[in-house]
Order: structure tokens, then sequence, then C-alpha cells
């Protein structure tokens, strides 16, 4: 097989203007247009408005390349486009070889007769997808939610990114261009095109794989392969392969198998297979490779006391899912790159995460992306790309559109460990599907839901991926009334009551759920990250600028609401920020904690939402640029293997100590707790052996402070709580009886000792005089990333951190660097 890579610098210009500019492909219009100058950058102030007019005019690509004669030989020549935004039309030397409509597709086309030796021309047209939206709006109005300033409305018709329209926390940037790579295949005799590997884990622990492997063969004879099967260059499994015809089939089994474990359970073992193609001189003429990781990855729905379970096992070990919801990781998704999602990832791995939602208002995401997820050990809950709208699944040339679009999804996808759950749409059960096509309500009846949602796609997921589960909608009630997409007794929900519907943290308390697929809560980012879109005069919560960058209609107020409950408002701006930071981080740790401890009614969290598509006010934990906002360092506590936390009772005077263990074992460890005064003066503290049980939460017990909230006052007490295993800390918890408002904090004192450790990489080891809440570090004018920040200073206690930077710097000028806040800086 040849093949010849079209990517690269191609030619570009709007239709009916003279000038081209320069193309990068992969790429789109707005990047390119960036690049050559043409439009500022779209994330600052509000350029974002000034650049609609791209996507409402056609645009053409163009390049020439060399075709030798040898190429040409070759009996099939394809032009495969991996990926196309959107609406197409492309021309092979002037000859029009195919239109698409289907940016999730990948397109082969038989190009043979139209190549000629010598110099060729690929033009692409790409049509407006605003003007053709409009037209179909006409045909039939799909209704949406949120359509209004800031989404253009009528996305359904187009399968296109549904977040490319605008959403509640990115940008209306509608993208068009070669967005994948485009090559020129060619091939003798055949090459392979599918293969579908299927894995039997057995009783005795060894595991039958079934390896089918399809070819596309040109010619009647006998072609020969070979299948490779190896673990760390070792070979575990070895064979001749025949295609007499154009299917093969082989079985072998995996005595020994050392199996694939998400993140925190155990190795990430991944075996290569390789499957090779050889033509009748023995030439190989073809090659697959890809990584496989043994392992049974289920949903676990059984009728329990509590309704029915919804709960995720790998190798037979149910496990508690913990993680977040993944969008595009910008809004011109092909600068994303692969350092983008090794960092992005390597983050999510470092808050202890073990699962993502790829979100079905994004994309299916990039083969890197699932590769890493693989190495990490993060499961992945995939949705079909369908959200918050409805879709035409009345329309036949639709929904064969969306076939071929979701075979061939799953058909990529399908072999990768990480792979946990198919999932149809995003929130179309939330009120959506509803009794009939009604614009004003937002609703498509439910036969028509149920012919995309319960038929197609769980067809096609049963058919092409029979190993992985699929559940038609996140939330999505099994049992009872479909309506009731809240039900706490089964399935998955998205709890958004705390935000959306306003409630207070501690409403958290009262909701159990069998799955909590979504829920969060809003924050501002860091100062750093608002300069890069904002203006000195821009700098304020309310400001024009400031709240373009804010998507959600409730945003800023919400944030503030919840902020006067909690804290102090601060009056300098870039407290503002960081508090917005703090308060997030305390709603989804409410939470979270919360949920850990009803275990194992409720198996699962993943917050709304992992990471940004621009830089702006949103749910993510981690910003557009990659600053980890206070909740993700908050993360790496609240989803530790085992996890202190302390549960109030106001009304009663008490507190609960808890362990949540997600470890296999059983654990023999050390709690230690303080009451203190707001000097920090221990008023009375304890410590006691703990046994604690493996895979579920332990309530250890339960302190009775009657006498001393009594005494002094709810709003002059604090209570610290560590637990040590092996004499090392591994989770601590802190808790006020008083709202953080309400503490008369003084200034603590804060010192530290820094230790270079290496090059870049430093120790600090930090101590106070008086207790400090929510300590936070920064180093000023550079990007750092600490083992922990956010973190409770108490006399006595000391707290080491590492700190990498990406400068090397010297002690001295280190110290002068360092920043240091708490609570009571933002009073
Ligand atoms: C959810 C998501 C998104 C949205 C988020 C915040 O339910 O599915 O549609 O961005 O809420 O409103």
């Amino acid at each position: 097989m040849k093949i010849k890579s079209l990517t690269g610098k191609w030619q570009l210009k709007e239709s009916g203007k003279a000038n081209f500019l320069t193309a990068e492909v992969p790429g789109c219009v707005h990047t390119d247009l960036l690049s050559a100058g043409r439009i500022e950058d779209p994330f600052y102030r509000d350029n974002e408005k000034k650049i609609l007019w791209i996507a409402e005019s056609d645009w053409e690509y163009e390049r020439d390349f060399v075709i030798s004669p040898e190429f040409l030989s070759f009996e099939r020549i394809l032009l495969c486009c991996r990926g196309l935004d959107t609406l197409t039309t492309i021309y092979l030397n002037g000859e029009k070889i195919a239109q698409t409509d289907n940016m999730y597709r990948s397109w082969e086309f038989d190009v043979k007769g139209v190549l000629r030796p010598g110099n060729n021309i690929i033009k692409i047209y790409f049509t407006s997808p605003m003007s053709y939206l409009l037209e179909k709006d006409k045909e039939f109005f799909l209704p949406a939610w949120s359509v209004g300033e800031h989404r253009l409305h009528g996305a359904g018709w187009l399968r296109k990114q549904p977040s490319n329209f605008g959403w509640d926390w990115g940008p209306m940037l509608v993208t068009m261009g070669i967005w994948k790579d485009i090559e020129l295949i060619a091939f003798n005799q055949g090459r392979i095109s599918e293969v579908k590997i299927n894995q039997r884990h057995k009783g005795d622990g060894m595991v039958d794989l079934k390896v089918a492997m399809s070819l596309e063969k040109l010619i009647s004879d006998e072609l020969k392969g070979e299948i490779i099967f190896s673990l760390d260059n070792e070979i575990v499994f070895k064979s001749d392969l025949s295609f007499i015809n154009d299917c093969v089939e082989i079985e072998f089994t995996i005595p020994d198998p050392k199996l694939w474990w998400p993140n925190g359970m155990g190795e990430q073992a991944l075996y290569d297979l390789i499957i090779n193609l050889y033509n009748r001189i023995g030439q190989k003429i073809d090659s697959d490779q890809r990584k496989i990781g043994l392992r049974k990855l289920e949903l676990i729905r059984e009728d329990d006391q509590w309704g029915q379970s919804f709960k995720f096992a790998v190798n037979g070990i149910e496990f508690f899912a913990k993680g977040a919801n993944w969008i595009p990781a910008d809004a011109f998704i092909t600068r994303v790159s692969g350092d983008d999602y090794h960092r992005l990832l390597g983050d999510v791995a470092a808050a202890n995460m073990n699962m993502l939602r790829v979100w079905g208002g994004g994309i299916y995401e990039n083969d890197i992306f699932y590769e890493i997820c693989d190495e990490l050990g993060i499961c992945i809950w995939q949705d079909f790309m369908f959200a918050c709208g409805t879709y035409p699944s009345f329309d036949n040339d639709f929904m064969a559109n969306v076939k071929v679009e979701a075979e061939q999804n799953v058909k990529r996808i399908r072999h990768h460990a990480s792979l946990a759950l198919w999932c149809g749409n995003n929130e179309i059960e939330q009120g959506i599907a509803g009794d009939k096509w009604d614009s004003e309500k937002i609703q498509m009846p439910w036969s028509d839901y149920k012919k995309l949602f319960d038929e197609l796609l769980a067809d096609i997921v049963a058919k092409h991926d029979p190993g992985t589960d699929y559940w038609p909608g996140s939330p999505h009630s099994p049992i009872g009334d479909r309506n009731n997409f809240y039900n706490s007794c089964c399935g998955d929900a998205h709890v958004w009551d705390i935000w959306h519907g306003k409630k207070p943290f501690e409403w958290y308390k009262n909701c159990e759920h069998r799955f909590n697929s979504e829920f969060g809560f809003q924050s501002f980012p860091e100062l750093k990250t608002v300069y890069n879109y904002t203006l000195a005069k821009d700098r304020n919560i309310s400001s024009y600028i400031m709240e373009e960058h804010q998507r959600s209609g409730i945003g800023n107020t919400t944030i503030i609401q919840y902020m006067l409950d909690w804290f102090r408002l601060p009056t300098s701006f870039d407290n503002q920020l960081w508090l917005s930071q703090i308060l997030q981080g305390l709603g989804v740790k409410y939470a979270v904690e919360h949920w850990r401890r009803g275990m194992p009614r409720g198996m699962g969290t993943l917050y709304w939402q992992l990471n940004d598509n621009w830089p702006g006010a949103s749910w993510s934990s981690i910003d557009y640029y990659g600053r980890w906002k206070a909740v993700h360092y908050m993360a790496k506590k609240f989803y530790a293997p085992v996890l202190l936390s302390l549960l109030e009772d106001l009304k009663h005077y008490t507190v609960e100590i808890h362990i949540s263990n997600d470890k296999r074992k059983d654990l023999q460890g050390e709690v230690f707790w303080k009451l203190t005064d707001l000097s920090g003066k221990s008023i009375i503290s304890d410590h006691f052996l703990v046994n604690i049980k493996a895979q579920q939460d332990n309530l250890l017990k339960t302190l009775d402070f009657k006498k001393y909230l009594e005494k002094y006052g709810k709003q002059n007490l604090l209570l610290y709580s560590e637990l040590k295993l092996g004499g090392e800390i591994v989770s601590d918890n802190f808790l006020s009886f008083a709202k953080p408002k309400h503490l008369d904090l003084v200034q603590p004192g804060i010192e530290y000792e820094i230790e270079k450790i290496c090059d870049k990489k430093y120790k600090l080891q930090f101590t106070a005089v008086k207790p400090a809440l929510w300590v936070w570090l920064e180093v000023a004018g550079i990007d750092a990333r600490f083992s922990d920040n956010f973190f409770h200073l108490y006399p006595g206690r000391k707290i080491d951190i590492i700190l990498e930077i990406n400068q090397n710097l010297t002690v001295p000028l280190l110290r002068e660097k360092i920043m240091i806040r708490s609570l009571v800086d933002t009073y």
C-alpha cells in the first residue's frame, strides 16, 4: 500500500473573491484567517461577534500535487478524507467526485480514473452551514434549547459539532474546513478493511480472544497474512493467516493474562496486536497495529434494595466511577495537539479520576485521546453526538447518514480498553422527548426519539460492539415512567438543583442517585487567564466584556448569590475570581464527599465539566490555558482512593468521621482530629486506630461537640482531621460550624522553607502561627504546578508542597516570586 498525504499547505479563498491565502490542513477557515492576519484573535474581548460572517460565506480550498506513473499503476486508488467540516463538494482535476454532509464521517472515493501522471488539482468547496440551516429550518423547524444571542438555531439538521453553534460555556464560532487528515491511498490485491476483537474472560482466569479480520480483496486468489499478539515485545501468540475469502476469524487463549485496570486499581497492561497482509510474492502490502487491554468492563444493572443499580465493574470488581465531563478542548478543535491531550488527560489521572464522559455536544474524540486514556486507565463513557435539542429521525436521509457515522465511530473506538459505555445522547430524555413535535415546549415525540436512540444506535452497538453496554441517553431512567428522568432508584441523573435550581450546597445531602453523570458549579478563571481576553478597563465581573465571556444566562448572578451565602464579598477583582474558584471547589467537594459516603447506592460522580474550549467563566476545573482551578486541586483530594470526610449535623451538634475506601483491601490506620478556636488554640483533640473496610464507606466515629459549641459559639470553632496510613497523612479534611464568612479570622503568619530538589522542582514546607483557610500559592508571572494548593494550615501542622515551574530559579529568586494568600486576604 502506498499513501500520499495531502495534508499541509493548501490555498483558501472565500467563494466569489479573488485572493487566496495559505491554509493549513488539517485546520479550519478561522485559524487560517487568523494566521494570515485577516481576523483578530476570536477569543479576545468581543471579537467573536465580528466574525460571524465567516460561516455565512462559502469557502474554497485547493492545492495541487504530483502523482507519479508508479503511483498511478496501482489497481485501486482512493481519496480518503478522514474529516470534513461539513458541507462540501469535492473536485479532482475539474471533475466532481462527491458531496459530503457529516463532519463525523470518514470518506473514501475511488479516484483512479480521475488522477493523471504529473500535476493534479483538488478543490473542496465548503457551503455555508448557516445558509443551509436557514433553508432546512423553513422545511421543518427543529426546536432546541437555549437558542438566542449566543447560540444559533437549526443545528439538529446538520451532523456537525452542536457546541460549535454556541453553548453555555463556549463561543459561537461555526467552523468550516478539512479538520482531519486527507490522503490518497493506493493498493494492489487487497487491504485490511476491518478488525474486530472479542474478549471472553473465563472463570478460570484465562481470556479467549477472537479476532475477526476483513479484507477488501481485489483478487480471487488466496492472500496470506499473519497475526502477532505480544506484551512488552514478548510474543504471546502468533499465527499465519490465509484469506481465501474476505474474512478470517481466529481464536486463541491467553492462559496467564496480564489484565488492564482503571487508574488507581492496578496497572494498565497493553498488549500489541499486529496483523500483516502479504502479497503473492511475500511482500507486506498492509498492516494494522493496535494496543489491546485485556479486561472485562461492564455496566451492572441489577435489582437491589433501592431499585436497580447503575455501576461499573472491571474484571468482576465493582468500582466507584470518579471523574468529569469532557468537552472539545478548543473551539477550533484542530488546534488541540497531541501534547494538549497528554497534558489534559495527565491532569485527569493526577486528580485520581478513573472516568471521563465524552459529552454528546462535542466530537467523537481523536484516536490519540482514547490511546492516552488506555495508557492512563481513564474509562470512557462515550456519548453519541446528539445534545439538548430535537433531531429529524423521521427523515430517511438523515438516518442513513447517522447510521454510517455511528458504524464508523463504533468500529474506530470499540477496541480501546478504556471504552466503558456507549450512550445515545445528552439530555434529550430530560424533557425534550415528549408527546409530539412542539416548538414551544421544545419537544419531539417519543416515537421519533425511539427510532434513533432505542433502535438505530442501540442496534449498531449490539452488532458492532456487543462487548460494550449501550445506554439510550444521559440521563435515562430505565424503570417506570421514562419521563421521570430524575428517578433516584435507577439510571443516571444530572443533578442541577444546585446551580440551575439555586438550591444550597447542603441540599446535596438529600440527594441520592444511582449515578451522577452531571452536576457542578461555575467559577471564573484566574487573573492571568482573564488578562488574555480583557483590557484593564474590562476587569470588573459585570463589565460588558466579562459578561461576554460568561455564557450561562444566570452565570454571574448565581456565582455571587452563592458567594454571599458562604463568603464575604471580596472588594478586589482578583479576589473575586479566586474566591469563585474556592466556592466552586466547596460545592463540588460537598457533593462528591456525600455521594462517596453513600456508596454502594450511588456508584459514580462525573462533575460538569473538566475543561474549557475558550477562556471565560464556566463549570470547568481546568481553564482554557490548562491552569488548574481550585476545584481541580480539591478533586485530587476528594477523589483520593482513601478519603476522610466530615459530616456535620448542626441540629444535633455532631460530626461524623467517615473514610470512603475505594481500595480492594482493608486498611489499618490512625485518625487524628483536633478542635481549635480561631487563634488555633487547641480545645480538644484525639487520635484513634481504625480498621477500614475495603470498597465501602466506613463511619468511624460520631463526635459530639454540643458542649463546645455552646461554650465557644459556632463562629469560633474549627475542626481538623487527618488519616494516617503507615505513618503518612493520606487524607485530611476541615470543617467549620459557621459559614466561613462569619469566621473572624486573623492574619495567620504563614512561614515557609524552600529546598531545591532539582532544576525547576522545589520542595516548600509551610507552617502558620494562626489558622489559615484555603491557602493558595502563586509564583508571580510564572505558571506553576503545585502538588497541593488551597490547603488549610493550623499551628503545629506542617505541609510539604512540591512545586514545578518551567524556569530554573534560584531559591532566593523563587522566594521573591512566591505569593501566598488565604481566606482572610479576601476579607
Ligand atoms: C448540562 C450539559 C450542558 C451544559 C451544562 C451546564 O446539562 O449537558 O448542556 O453546558 O449542563 O448548563
